[in-house]
């Protein structure tokens, strides 16, 4: 079939909207209608040419919502009109990683998925029979896609497509590293960095487990007033404060319980984990820095028990966590709502990344 796509043809170089040849789910596939996706900030790293595996002529976008229109021979847990968010960190739960249940990183299809393809080691987009390849397994800047079913978490019917799609990266990854990498608790002090489209969801939910002081850190002034929206309690602006480690240390008598980075620079992965309290003080990692960037410390701050951490995805296992997300949203405990600052037709997709860019907007979503 053909399907509208933006394609991502080389690094730097904006999106083009062009129809795409699309082959059919095979084994184990599900073809799904994607209603709406996010843009999200690692889109534009790989879009940059930053992203060490990035992979070009391909289709970008990992945060949609749709509904399945076929499935392949072997799909057991999904049928047509099933509404779907694709998964970037799939589920298998068959595999070593999935069957530990210390970890959300199934690496059942990881070696294709990080080459742009699919598990049998083919792309399903092509233009003029010249291989697209999918990113992250989703593509979710095309209206149609080949998913595998463990890359699918199946939500229920009534959630709008327009809001949730964000549940497929942002939403998870922020309000899932308090929960399922952090599990914050009640009193807590936590302190983020970076107040942008996942930054915002740490925030909504260290408020929602009961967090006493939640300290944003952004060098963008217009970030505080939204921050405080979501449960911010106190704001740094690291422009206009000398030692911002020494600012979150006087504030929490001592240092963060936990801290959150959500920028993917590694000066401030640095001041995350040392503005953390001496003993027991966690530091999470959110954020993805670019190609070739280390990060440092001096190890008696280890030595002393602070703790560094990584998150991907929120520690959600996607096809378990996911649904309950959703629902979440649906009763009210989540706003998302107030995150989608601006919505946009796939031909003004470019402008989406240039509103990111500027800082104006936290979440864009794009409609078919
Ligand atoms: P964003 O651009 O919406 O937000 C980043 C925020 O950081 C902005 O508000 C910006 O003003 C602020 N900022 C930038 N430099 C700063 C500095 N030096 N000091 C203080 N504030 C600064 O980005 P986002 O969509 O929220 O993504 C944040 C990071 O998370 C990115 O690196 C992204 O690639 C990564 N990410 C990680 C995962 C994961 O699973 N680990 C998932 C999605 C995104
Ligand atoms: O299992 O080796 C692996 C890779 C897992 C990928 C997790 C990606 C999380 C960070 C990238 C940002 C996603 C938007
Ligand atoms: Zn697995």
């Amino acid at each position: 079939m053909k399907t509208k796509a933006a394609i991502a043809w080389k690094a730097g170089a904006p999106l083009t909207i062009e129809e795409v040849d699309l082959e059919g789910p095979k084994e184990g596939e599900v073809l799904v209608e994607i209603k709406a996706t996010g843009i999200c900030h690692t889109d534009y790293y790989t879009l940059s040419g930053a992203d060490p595996e990035g992979i070009f002529p391909s289709i970008l976008g990992h945060e949609g919502a749709g509904v399945v229109v076929d499935v392949g021979p072997g799909v057991k847990s999904l049928r047509k009109d099933d509404h779907v968010i694709p998964l970037y960190t799939p589920e298998c739960r068959q595999c070593k990683f999935c069957l530990s249940q210390k970890t959300n990183l199934c690496q059942s299809i990881r070696s294709t998925q990080g080459r742009g393809l699919m598990p049998d080691a083919t792309s399903r987009f092509s233009i003029d029979g010249k291989p697209i390849f999918h990113y992250m397994g989703t593509s979710t800047f095309s209206n149609y896609i080949v998913v595998p079913e463990i890359a699918l978490a199946k939500v229920r019917p009534d959630a709008p497509f327009d809001k949730i799609c964000y549940i497929g990266c942002g939403v998870t990854t922020g309000v899932g590293a308090v929960l399922f990498t952090a599990k914050v608790e009640a009193g807590a002090n936590v302190v983020v960095f970076g107040l942008g489209g996942i930054g915002l969801n740490v925030i909504q939910a260290a408020k929602m487990v009961g967090a006493d002081k939640i300290i944003g850190v952004d060098l963008n002034p217009a970030r505080q007033a939204i921050a405080r929206k979501f449960g911010m309690t106190h704001f740094i602006n690291p422009g206009e404060t000398e030692n911002v480690v020494d600012a979150i240390v006087q504030l929490t008598d001592g240092g963060a319980d936990y801290s959150f980075e959500c920028i993917g620079n590694v000066t401030t992965m640095r001041q995350s984990l040392e503005c953390c309290h001496k003993g027991w003080g966690q530091s999470i990692i959110i954020g993805v820095a670019a190609a070739g960037q280390e990060i440092s410390t001096r190890p008696f701050q280890l030595v002393t028990g602070r703790v560094w951490k990584g998150s991907a995805f929120g520690g959600a296992r996607g096809r378990t966590d996911v649904p309950k997300i959703v629902d979440w949203y649906m009763e009210g405990k989540l706003n998302i709502d107030d995150l989608i600052t601006h919505r946009l037709p796939l031909e003004r997709i470019n402008e989406g990344f240039d509103l990111m860019k500027s800082g104006e907007s936290i979440r864009s979503v794009v409609l078919y």
